[in-house]
């Protein structure tokens, strides 16, 4: 089985990120062919600093190297080293129907926030994310909740290449975890943990200090109650208990078990301790590892090599189909 995701490399990563998605690319690499890609190209849809993309980009990738992805057991590249992404891109443009990109949620939000320009790019940012999964043939994407309607996408636009072109792309499915799909700003719980949008107060960067991610969680936002519930009308309660439970592998009900008849002042505590002794041992290989940017360099290369073999076959193979360019040669 081929698993397949990608991250962005816009600025800290957060607990979001990475109960939601990074610790299902850990996973992945126990079940099947797992290929990770770090996604430059879709940083550059919004406005952004050149110089701290190159940055970011080392950062993202030595996150995820200190939370256990492992070079000899999966792929990890930088999206921008493997061109056929942005081939594949457009090819499948060609079976995207505007109205669908028009219907993207992310965009809705991501457009309404930008103030100088909402480029074409932010447009196509899903055409361009459906290409990274099709090209490797991908059977699943482990994404948090936020990427439901990009995957649903992604579906359609393989399904209307294989009737339109014959059968050629893999039909993808989404692997959105139970428990954590969707971290709430602690500070906001009716808002996602977001890189772009949330409060600092209420993100928990994976790179904070432990002392400061005391800080955040035992300050987060609760409800004028007392009882420690899973409930929509206690949102900031249901999002410490799913963090719990996500971290330790738990199911919310035994998280809510465990916490029956205690004050939110102990749930609170608790929660905070787990997060950070969950994210001390990754910040500290996180230390370790950033400064050697030439090993950095070296892993995101020798990933990209690795990733052009499999996703050059699916582009050669899509433009027979679609009978762009010179009839290959048959060996
Ligand atoms: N709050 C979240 N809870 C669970 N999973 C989440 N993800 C994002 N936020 C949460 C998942 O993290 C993966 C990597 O996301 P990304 O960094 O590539 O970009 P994103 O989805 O746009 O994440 P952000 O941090 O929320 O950034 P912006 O500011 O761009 O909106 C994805 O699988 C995502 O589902």
């Amino acid at each position: 089985m081929r698993i397949f995701s990608g991250i962005q490399p816009t600025g800290r990563k957060h607990l979001g990120n990475y109960i939601g998605a990074i610790r299902q690319y850990v996973a992945g690499q126990d079940r099947g062919d797992a290929i990770y890609c770090i996604v430059d190209l879709h940083a550059v849809s919004v406005a952004y600093e050149p110089a701290d993309l190159r940055r970011y980009l080392y950062d993202t990738t030595a996150i995820l190297l200190s939370a256990g992805l492992d070079p000899n057991r999966s792929i990890l590249f930088r999206q921008s080293d493997v061109q056929e992404h942005t081939e594949l891109c457009w090819l499948l443009c060609a079976v995207t129907a505007h109205g669908e990109l028009n219907r993207m949620t992310q965009f809705k939000d991501k457009s309404a926030k930008q103030k100088d320009l909402v480029s074409a790019a932010l447009f196509f940012y899903p055409v361009l994310q459906a290409a990274d999964i099709l090209a490797y043939k991908t059977n699943e994407v482990p994404v948090g909740d936020d990427q439901r309607q990009h995957i649903e996408l992604t579906r359609n636009i393989a399904e209307r290449f294989n009737e339109r072109f014959g059968d050629t792309l893999v039909v993808p499915r989404h692997n959105i975890p139970e428990v954590g799909a969707r971290i709430m700003d602690l500070a906001a719980p009716d808002q996602k943990m977001s890189t772009s949008a949330s409060t600092d107060q209420g993100t928990v960067y994976v790179l904070d200090e432990p002392k400061a991610v005391l800080k955040k969680i035992k300050s987060a936002v609760t409800d004028s109650g007392t009882e420690i519930r899973h409930a929509p009308d206690k949102p900031g309660i249901a999002n410490l208990l799913e963090i719990m439970a996500a971290i330790q592998n738990k199911k919310i009900a035994e998280v809510e078990q465990a916490f029956a008849g205690a004050r939110y002042g102990d749930l609170k505590v608790a929660v905070a301790e787990a997060v950070v002794a969950y994210l001390a041992p990754v910040r500290e290989r996180y230390l370790e590892l950033r400064p050697d940017e030439a090993r950095l360099e070296e892993i995101l290369s020798a990933g990209a090599e690795r990733a052009r073999r499999i996703a050059s076959a699916t582009v050669a193979e899509v433009k027979d189909r679609m009978g762009v360019g010179p009839k290959p040669a048959r060996s």
